[in-house]
């Protein structure tokens, strides 16, 4: 088949979701084109089968907002005619369904059939996409679409409750490479903590929804009972925050702030423990990714959380807010060294089950009865 993946570029889930989906499309020989405003942060170009096309946004002093939804509709339609795609597959709903649905319309004037599917992931449902200002374009760009899906199951309901929705949602959960995510890698803990120290993990793009400052006082908990380093993992809005709230706690020698890694797996494999304190996340793939790790998971119980992490086997879920609570289940791992073995081997066995060998065929088969429609 001829893919193109409409995707945001940055560091987040979305992205990287859209990115693995599309590489590991291409290694299975289908021909898969990017199309977004940069070359996505985890996208190797190593593969024949695999391009990169560049939305360019043309300014002019009348503009004060870049209209980036006409570039992008318009340079779909030139990669579609151009490279004969059979279908175009639109990460995060905003702007990217209603671009591919606009390009379909233009496609379809030139006697050209491009369905689209659109894969919804998590705040494009839950915060933004709610807003008045968006609600009436992505609830008619989703019932517009070839095929949707949810990346859970409890964010398939949000989607359902929030908005009129008149057509079929298939969860297709996140998924994981299980031989690039494994328990043992070439890192050496020594690079970020004293010997006999904790290793403890954060990774997200820092903004409002993650909570960060739950991390850092559940850390600060924590390191009172054990020896440990915070890792925090990524960068956004909160960052400031972070960094102020550990100078506030006396905290600077134990919290390293990494920025935006492009190899998380390599500080993953050397964590103890990975906190995600949420205030929604429709999936939570960074909490899959520590798992596959061989990393227990300490979050809240939001959103499609409780689908990936299950309480007292691969981790613990709180509510949300709950600090207390999250550094004594920290503690009872950390304190405790043949459960957070046991821990460690139970979140390897769960993340086996999103690996993406068993996931990738989820979205081929939606592919192929969209085509055959
Ligand atoms: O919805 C977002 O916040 C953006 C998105 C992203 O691009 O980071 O994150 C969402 O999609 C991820 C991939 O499907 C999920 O793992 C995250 O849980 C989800 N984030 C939220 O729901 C807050």
């Amino acid at each position: 088949m001829r893919i193109g993946i409409i995707c945001y570029p940055t560091f987040g889930g979305s992205g990287v979701v859209a990115t693995e989906l599309g590489m590991g499309l291409a290694r299975k020989g289908h021909e898969v084109h990017f199309i977004s405003y940069s070359k996505p942060f985890r996208l190797d170009i190593d593969n024949e089968h695999v391009f990169f096309h560049e939305v360019p946004v043309t300014d002019y002093p009348l503009f004060d907002f870049l209209p980036y939804e006409i570039s992008l509709t318009s340079k779909l339609v030139d990669v579609c005619i151009h490279h004969n795609l059979d279908l175009l597959h639109a990460h995060y709903a905003i702007p990217h369904a209603s671009s591919a649905y606009l390009a379909k319309q233009i496609l379809q004037s030139k006697q050209r059939n491009v369905p689209f599917i659109t894969t919804l992931h998590g705040t494009d449902i839950t915060l933004v996409g709610r807003d008045p200002s968006y609600l009436p374009v992505i609830e008619f760009a989703v019932n517009a679409s070839d095929a949707v899906t949810t990346v859970s199951d409890d964010l398939r309901k949000d989607t359902l409750r929030f908005f009129q929705i008149t057509r079929a949602i298939e969860v297709v959960p996140n998924f994981i490479d299980s031989a690039l995510y494994k328990p043992s890698c070439e890192c050496s803990r020594i690079d970020y903590g004293a010997e006999g120290e904790r290793l403890i993990t954060h990774i997200s793009n820092f903004r409002p929804v993650k909570r960060i400052a739950d991390v850092i006082r559940t850390f600060y908990r924590i390191q009172k009972e054990v020896p440990a380093r915070l890792l925090l993992v990524g960068d956004g809005p909160d960052a400031q925050l972070a960094e102020d709230m550990v100078a506030e706690l006396g905290l600077e020698h134990q919290v390293l702030f990494l920025g935006k890694v492009k190899n998380v797996e390599q500080i993953l494999c050397i964590s103890d423990l990975f906190l995600l304190p949420s205030e929604t996340e429709s999936f939570g793939l960074s909490a899959l990714e520590a798992m596959a790790s061989g990393t227990p998971v300490i979050s809240t119980n939001s959103g499609g959380l409780p689908e990936v992490n299950i309480h007292g086997y691969t981790g613990y879920l709180t509510p949300v807010g709950a600090v207390d609570q999250m550094a004594s289940y920290a503690l009872e791992l950390l304190k405790d060294q043949q459960k957070l073995a046991q821990f460690r081997h139970q979140a390897r066995q769960q993340a086996a089950r999103f690996d993406i060998h068993a996931i990738l065929p989820m979205y081929e088969a939606i592919y192929e009865k969209v085509l055959a429609n």
